[in-house]
């Protein structure tokens, strides 16, 4: 089912996406630290403080609906119903993960929860998601499609093709751009004329919403409107979620392109303190609930971490596997 307003102020589902939140940054930050002590090798983008939008987003959908991610992806994954055993694996390379240990962070996909893929391409996913969304489209299908993409993203060229050709045509899919006001070291204001990418919406041809990011609920709010009007026929949906990434782009990443006040400002909006406040206001949530939350989130990031450590790498004979040309 849709949880939509009337489910607003369900403590059980809040609890939920709280739960939820707490799980992605705890597995992002592990991940980030094995990193740094260099266990693994390459590289990862965490999404930290911008985990609302991808609980709040897939909160939105129907299980059944699809998702494409882009390199960002943790996060969309676990929300989607991704097992973080399986993508520790993936990000150590190991057999158990979700490509088999080939993809790494930036390429994890699992078809059967509708998670159609992270990807290490910005805005190489957009095409992808519109491909599904006219795919469900032709063959008149009741699911559609929500495609994540970041600010940077939405300068590229395939961004305006796709979303351009998904207004014509109407397909079922909402574009939900995660403006963290970065595009690695470039701030939005040098790279757009404009304040808000979702005012392209009008040039596309369908609404541009925006919301606040850092709040779990608007998101969802945002998303299932969207994904309603997506699925009765009614075309796509921009949805700009206004938010902020607390980490640097990638590891080891000292962040020296921005002022450390518009951190902290926006550590005070952090998505999951705020969602914490108003569980506590709402006296859902006390002291002693929180941490037995958040000592059930530490040990199932240990048991992902082991799991990881503990499985065992791709056999050589499957290098070729998977490898089309
Ligand atoms: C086609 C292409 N150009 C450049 C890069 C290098 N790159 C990786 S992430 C990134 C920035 C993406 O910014 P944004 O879309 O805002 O997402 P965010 O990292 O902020 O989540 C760039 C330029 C790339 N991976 N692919
Ligand atoms: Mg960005």
């Amino acid at each position: 089912m849709q949880e939509t307003q009337s489910s607003a102020v369900d403590a059980e589902i809040l609890l939920r996406y709280y739960r939820t939140m707490l799980l992605i940054r705890r597995v992002e930050e592990r991940m980030e630290q094995v990193f740094l002590e260099g266990v693994i090798s390459g590289t990862c983008h965490p999404c930290t403080g911008q985990e609302a939008v991808a609980v709040g987003a897939c909160a939105g959908l129907l299980p059944t609906d699809y998702i494409v991610s882009n390199h960002r992806g943790h996060g969309h994954f676990i929300a989607k119903g991704g097992d973080p055993r399986r993508i520790m694996a993936e990000v150590f390379g190991k057999a158990t993960g979700y490509s088999g240990g080939r993809g790494g962070s930036q390429h994890m996909a699992h078809f059967k929860i509708g998670f159609l893929g992270s990807n290490g391409i910005t805005g190489g996913g957009i095409p992808i998601a519109t491909g599904a969304a006219l795919s469900l489209q032709l063959q008149k299908r009741s699911e559609i499609v929500a495609c994540f993409f970041g600010d940077g993203a939405a300068n590229q060229g395939a961004c305006h093709e796709a979303i351009n050709m998904a207004g014509v045509w109407k397909l079922p899919i909402v574009y939900i751009c995660e403006n963290n006001l970065y595009a690695m070291s470039t701030p939005f204001r040098e790279a757009f004329a404009i304040t808000d990418v979702a005012q392209r919406a009008a040039a596309y041809g369908m609404p541009g919403e925006i919301v606040d990011g850092n709040d779990v609920l608007a998101v969802r709010e945002a998303v299932a409107k969207a994904a309603e009007r997506a699925r009765a026929g009614g075309g796509p949906t921009l949805v700009e979620c206004k938010t902020y990434r607390f980490s640097g782009h990638s590891r080891g990443d000292p962040r020296e392109y921005r002022p450390r006040k518009e951190e902290e400002a926006w550590h005070a909006r952090c998505p999951i303190k705020r969602l914490r406040e108003k569980l506590m206001e709402m006296k859902a949530l006390n002291e002693e609930l929180d941490a037995r939350i958040r000592a059930g989130v530490e040990q199932e990031v240990r048991e992902a971490e082991a799991f990881a450590r503990n499985s065992a790498d791709p056999e050589m004979d499957d290098l070729g596997k998977g490898v089309f040309a």
